[in-house]
């Protein structure tokens, strides 16, 4: 069936019956009979091995062999014992939501003796492909020096080959046989034979799966130009390989088929892994999409920024929301409780070298977890050796334990240990879009080769579907396709929330899944095209992409019976256009669809038919029938624009959205979207108002990427407008405003009062918190917020200058609060100096209470010894009561430090705070003050 598909079966016919005479030779057979793996033993007493598809040679005299410590079993070792076993194994891919589907291999397992030391060669024929490994069956310690394993390919055979690089960011080429030289590469490594009609994938599987020991392999060329690629240790193994015994290599496996679809299909690698541990619980594990602010913002990622792009991951129904490198603990702390009341689970990012032992494993993992955390993104692995796979292997068991998902990034290439693992969701180990700028004219190109060579061997955190920097590689429907051709059972979405918002192929988005019951290869040929089909429940999901324009060829006989709605993202008359159109089908219908150059296209196939409804929030364009031109405005196409159409005005020109509709008076959340690749400004009036400098950054690295600005505006019930106008020439255009009712939680400021709120600040246990509040007040004189918790009490917090050097200023208090969530507002009043930065809350962990002397007459003092059992800084909370303001001396362990300021309490006590520096063992405090102030005691709270 699918060999109809490919356009090359067809125009050959072979025959060939040659070897039939050669002397029967010891050999394994597939359990279908097509693919024979045969050992030979040469002359000079090597051993080698042949492989065949059918009567056809796809590997000949390929060596095999370990040189240990102790043997050089390449070469004059017997052939001893020998057993032969079935393999028949039923697993999931993509964990419990996937559907199970079964494999059967023949085994064979062949000792090798020499020097009476014994390597087992162990043999696995599927259906689709061969694998072997070595075994050195003894005890204690195993010194592998180096490997002899080869691939000797057909000299008219042809590669699609990738040079190694640890991280595997490299991009494949086509290279005839005989051009291959002594150089590396990585693995997986494509081949065709016979013009094209035999295909075969070099790769290695169960690498840190197979006990630690040993490194992940290379291929290198041979000089002699001979066809022969053989396996090596990457260069930072340092040479050997080493392990308790019994050793176990990795498989080293070639998927085999006589057409590309069985490599795009195979399963191979997964089944060359060990099956789950029995009884293990992977309920828990649940695969997703998720939102990722960090490829296309790149900006400190503040909290409300991550809350908006849960907000949207909620919308769109994906799972999870990845916050990278920037993350402190306080934003992580505060946003897992508002992404899980919208079903958003948190990722997040971790370096790699912050996991690289038990210790610190046994120590983070439980801790992350307690937060809440859903997964790991952990990074920077590069590096192929031994140390590091022991640390995949380290670090899958504990996060499985912890009930933790992972992502491991800038990794190894995957090698089916998801199966053993399936709480890992994505590798990267692939040129992504991160790489986009660079790659420009290759894209479509390395996109129609993946799913040829990287795609096979394991999920792909490409981070695919980025509309920002497409215009010019490919078109928008080819960026689309991406989603369904590209697995990732963690699949990222790198583009801002604000391009997906309002694009029309969010509603395909909404519905692609992230693990799939069934993959059908349609059509495609290696750098040049591809279209796949993959089936999640009863809904199928087609993604195609081309690098010149053709049409794309579907029949859609893998459909069930009866009817379908087929609904068809096909590239429009533009890049960036997409044309939706939707069909009822069966499966003896052919869809026939042209492509553009580096286009696209993506189908829906679903007895349901696909939704596509709207967004939350009214959408006013500022080229729209409602919008009033103010000036001298000009309205041009905007790609990543919704309605593709943007507004420019010159100096005094802009736009009025008039008739904004508003529900009841109140706060109201306006998001602007705009153009704009410098700094820039508007003015915004709302209903008439005065005017206010809205100051906005560049919008990003594409010209027509939108940026977003949140505004907080007060709307009458009824029709309203806020009108935007250029203050300069070359200001920000204008894309268009959302408008909905405020939420609590983000920062609204008006003309009379600042406001800040921090909603679902979560809080472990009944105690006493200290709060420190990061704000900016660069002038000179002091500001003031009121704080308000949710229990309604509240008290002022000073935020003295901070003065233009020092950017950043810190002001902290104390609560006494209940365990649970609560809500702090930070309220500033007019002409407020400061701005609220974020802030940090932590239990005290140690409190001592002092009481103080009287102070009716002269002086009052406090006077403590505390103990410590560290040095640190702690909070020192004085309570007094002062008719004047006034100042208290504070001396620690005999040194006078900065006075605390005590502002005049009119008979009601009051609290002051400070921080103060003490020595491990024994500390002596002592605070004093002149008449007229009551110290009444003093606390030591953190
Ligand atoms: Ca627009």
């Amino acid at each position: 069936m699918l060999a109809l598909f490919y356009g090359f079966m067809m125009l050959l016919s072979a025959v060939m019956t040659a070897f039939e005479e050669k002397p029967v030779q010891p050999e394994i057979r597939s359990p279908n009979g097509q693919i024979v793996f045969r050992l030979e033993e040469q002359p000079d007493g090597k051993w080698c091995y042949d492989l065949y598809y059918g009567d056809i040679p796809v590997l000949t005299n390929s060596p095999l062999g370990l040189v240990t410590d102790k043997v050089d079993f390449s070469s004059g070792a017997k052939l001893a014992e020998e057993s032969r076993r079935r393999v028949q194994e039923t697993y999931r891919i993509g964990g419990a939501q996937t559907e199970p589907h079964s494999v059967r291999a023949n085994e064979w397992t062949v000792d090798f003796v020499k020097n009476n030391e014994v390597m087992q060669l162990q043999i696995r024929a599927y259906d689709d492909g061969i694998a072997f490994r070595y075994v050195l069956p003894g005890t204690g310690r195993q010194v592998v020096l180096g490997e002899e394993s080869g691939f000797r390919l057909p000299s008219d055979a042809i590669g699609w080959l990738a040079d190694y690089a640890p991280h595997y960011e490299a991009t494949y080429e086509p290279l005839a046989i005989r051009e291959i030289n002594e150089d590396s590469y990585l693995m997986p490594a494509l081949f065709s034979t016979e013009d094209h009609r035999f295909w075969a994938l070099i790769t290695e599987a169960s690498v840190f799966n197979s006990g630690g020991g040993y490194p992940a392999s290379q291929l290198v060329g041979s000089q002699r130009r001979d066809g022969l690629l053989k396996l090596a240790f990457p260069e930072e193994q340092k040479g050997r390989a080493d392990a308790s015994g019994p050793l176990r290599t990795p498989w080293r496996a070639v998927i085999v088929g006589d057409g590309p679809g069985t490599i795009v299909e195979s399963n191979l690698v997964y089944s060359l892994n060990p099956p789950l541990a029995p009884k293990a619980d992977i309920s828990w594990i649940r695969p997703g999409r998720a939102v990722w602010s960090y490829w296309s913002e790149d900006v400190d990622e503040k909290l409300e920024d991550q809350m908006r792009y849960v907000d949207f991951a909620s919308r769109m129904g994906w799972e999870y929301v990845t916050v990278d490198s920037k993350w402190e603990q306080w934003e992580i702390q505060s946003l897992i409780p508002y992404a899980a009341g919208k079903n958003v689970g948190v990722i997040i990012w971790v370096h790699s070298r912050d996991l690289d032992t038990q210790d610190k494993l046994d120590r983070l993992l439980p801790e992350w977890k307690s937060w809440g955390v859903a997964g790991l993104k952990v990074d920077f692995f590069e590096n192929d050796n031994t140390e590091t796979m022991r640390s995949y292997e380290r670090i899958a068991r504990k996060a499985f334990e912890q009930g933790l998902i992972l992502d491991f990034h800038g990794s190894t290439k995957p090698a089916g240990e998801n199966r053993t693992w399936p709480n890992i969701l994505a590798l990267e180990a692939v040129r992504g879009a991160e790489w986009q700028i660079e790659g420009k004219p290759q894209v479509a190109t390395h996109e129609a080769t993946v799913p040829f060579t990287r795609g096979v061997v394991g999920p792909m955190d490409y981070t695919p579907v980025t509309l920002s920097q497409a215009e010019g590689m490919t078109t928008f429907a080819n960026q689309l396709a991406l989603s369904v051709l590209f697995e990732s059972h963690l699949q990222h979405f790198a583009d801002n929330v604000n391009v997906y918002a309002h694009w029309i192929g969010r509603h395909f988005l909404k519905a692609v899944p992230a693990v799939w019951d069934e993959l059908r290869f349609v059509e495609g040929y290696p750098g040049e095209y591809v279209t796949l089909a993959r089936r999640s429940g009863e809904t199928w999901f087609v993604g195609s992409v081309s690098t010149d324009a053709r049409e794309a060829d579907i029949p859609l006989s893998f459909l069930g019976p009866g009817r379908y709605t087929a609904t068809i993202f096909q590239d429009g008359n533009e890049a960036w256009k997409i044309d939706v159109s939707s069909r009822t089908v069966t499966r003896e219908d052919t869809l026939r669809i042209p492509l553009g150059e580096n286009g696209g296209l993506a189908i829906h196939l679903s007895q349901t038919p696909l939704q596509l409804e709207g967004e939350e929030g009214d959408t006013y364009e500022a080229e729209g029938a409602t919008a009033i031109k103010l000036g001298q405005t000009t309205e041009t196409v905007c790609t990543g624009c919704s309605g593709y159409r943007k507004v420019e005005a010159a100096a005094g020109g802009g736009v009025r959205f008039s008739r904004i509709s508003a529900p009841a008076q109140g706060m109201h959340r306006v998001v602007l979207h705009y153009v704009s690749d410098e700094p820039g400004r508007l003015g915004m009036r709302v209903n008439q108002g005065p005017v206010q400098i809205v100051e906005l950054p560049p919008s990003g690295i594409g010209l027509d990427k939108p940026g977003v600005r949140e505004l907080f505006v007060e709307l009458s019930q009824n029709a309203n407008s806020i009108e935007f106008t250029a203050l300069d020439n070359e200001a920000p255009a204008i894309d268009r405003i959302q408008v909905s009712p405020s939420r609590t939680g983000v920062e609204k400021r008006t003309a009379l009062e600042t406001r800040r709120a921090f909603d679902r600040m979560r809080f472990d246990r009944d105690g006493t918190y200290a709060v420190t509040v990061y704000y900016k007040n660069p002038g000179l004189t002091a500001g003031a917020v009121r704080a308000s918790w949710d229990d309604g009490s509240a008290f002022d917090v000073l935020l003295p200058a901070t003065g233009p050097l020092e950017p950043v200023g810190k002001s902290v208090f104390t609560a006494e609060l209940t365990a649970g969530l609560h809500r702090l507002e930070l309220i500033g009043g007019a002409n407020f100096p400061a701005s609220i930065e974020r802030i940090v809350w932590a239990p005290v962990s140690a409190k001592y209470e002092m009481k103080g002397t009287d102070s009716s007459a002269g002086e009052a003092s406090l006077e403590a010894s505390v103990p410590s059992t560290a040095a640190g800084v702690r909070l020192l909370r004085l309570v007094y009561r002062s008719a004047v303001d006034a100042e208290a001396a504070l001396s620690v362990n005999g040194s006078l430090s900065e006075p605390l300021r005590l502002s005049a309490t009119q008979g009601e006590a009051a609290e002051a705070i400070r921080s103060v520096e003490l020595a491990e063992g024994t500390n002596r405090l002592r605070l004093s003050a002149g008449a007229g102030t009551e110290l009444l005691r003093m606390e030591l709270v953190q």
